[in-house]
């Protein structure tokens, strides 16, 4: 059984940007990465979509036609399962529809076979405790992946660690049902696996780069390999290139149409000039003695 993993593809987002084509909007990139993801469909058994397909509760009309009809067209040929994330705290059965054939939209904790897997499906929880006891819904007498929307304990991002400790959402091994082995998990950017004491989290990480700080990772999805050992992969896959210019020798192999943060004012021209789209930033107050 193979599945494809994918979240935080983030449709709809935007992004203020001098120097892109009149009509352009960030939104294009996102629905690009999705198509890209979407294309490994014909190498796999199942879709796992774990949250944050949009990046707003309440996306225009455009972006969730444009949505819907991918993922029914996906769902016609192999089955397709998604939760909600953080960015859709309405949940997605408002937004999606929940009778198109292949498509299960779960706005709560379920367990379903499906493809010849069984698998527990559980949307983003604000609080750790609330996780669990719907992670305990979804995975009953036991499931082959849990896919849900959450940060786990361990779980990096450049410059932070996650910690159930520091934050009442992010869940941990005392959250995480017994018997539950591998976890199909979205919400944190960068594509990462976090081993615990017997559970592994795969993140596929967002499709498209949604901060600068995202400029470095690779984006893609995971593919999955459930036979006698269960292996995972991750696929790179295309995405808009994006970077911060610190000094102006930055904007060195800058490529066309590569998203820059510019800070300085006087430096627009420049990286206009090099080809770039700028996305104009606050300038950084330095950090004095005595101010935090
Ligand atoms: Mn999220």
């Amino acid at each position: 059984m193979r599945v494809l993993q994918l979240s935080d593809t983030h449709l709809g987002a935007k992004l203020r940007v001098e120097g892109a084509p009149k009509g352009w909007s960030r939104h294009e990139d996102h629905l690009a990465a999705l198509d890209a993801a979407l294309a490994l469909v014909d190498q796999v058994d199942l879709v796992v979509h774990a949250g944050d397909l949009f990046d707003s509760a309440s996306p225009p009309a455009e972006v969730v036609e444009q949505a819907v009809d991918r993922l029914t067209a996906v769902a016609a040929r192999v089955p397709v399962l998604i939760i909600p994330g953080n960015h859709e705290r309405n949940g997605l059965t408002g937004l999606l529809p929940c009778d198109a054939s292949g498509l299960t939209v779960a706005d709560g904790a379920r367990r379903l076979s499906v493809a010849g897997l069984t698998v527990g499906l559980v949307p983003f929880e604000r609080d750790a405790g609330r996780w669990a006891h719907a992670s305990r819904v979804a995975v009953g007498a036991g499931v082959d992946l849990l896919v849900h929307h959450q940060g786990v304990d361990g779980a990096r991002v450049p410059g932070y660690t996650f910690r159930s400790t520091r934050h009442s959402d992010v869940i941990a091994t005392p959250h995480i049902p017994e018997g539950v082995r591998w976890m199909a998990s979205g919400h944190i950017h960068l594509h990462q696996c976090v081993p615990g004491p017997g559970w592994s989290a795969v993140y596929a990480g967002s499709t498209e780069r949604s901060a600068f700080v995202e400029g470095p990772q690779a984006k893609g999805a995971v593919l999955w390999d459930f036979e006698e050992d269960v292996r995972w992969r991750f696929v790179p896959l295309g995405a808009r290139p994006m970077r911060e210019l610190h000094a102006l020798s930055d904007l060195r192999g800058v490529e066309m149409g590569e998203l820059v943060l510019v800070r300085e004012s006087a430096w627009v021209q420049a990286a206009l000039d090099a080809g770039a789209w700028v996305v104009r930033g606050r300038r950084l107050k330095p950090r004095g003695p005595g101010r935090r």
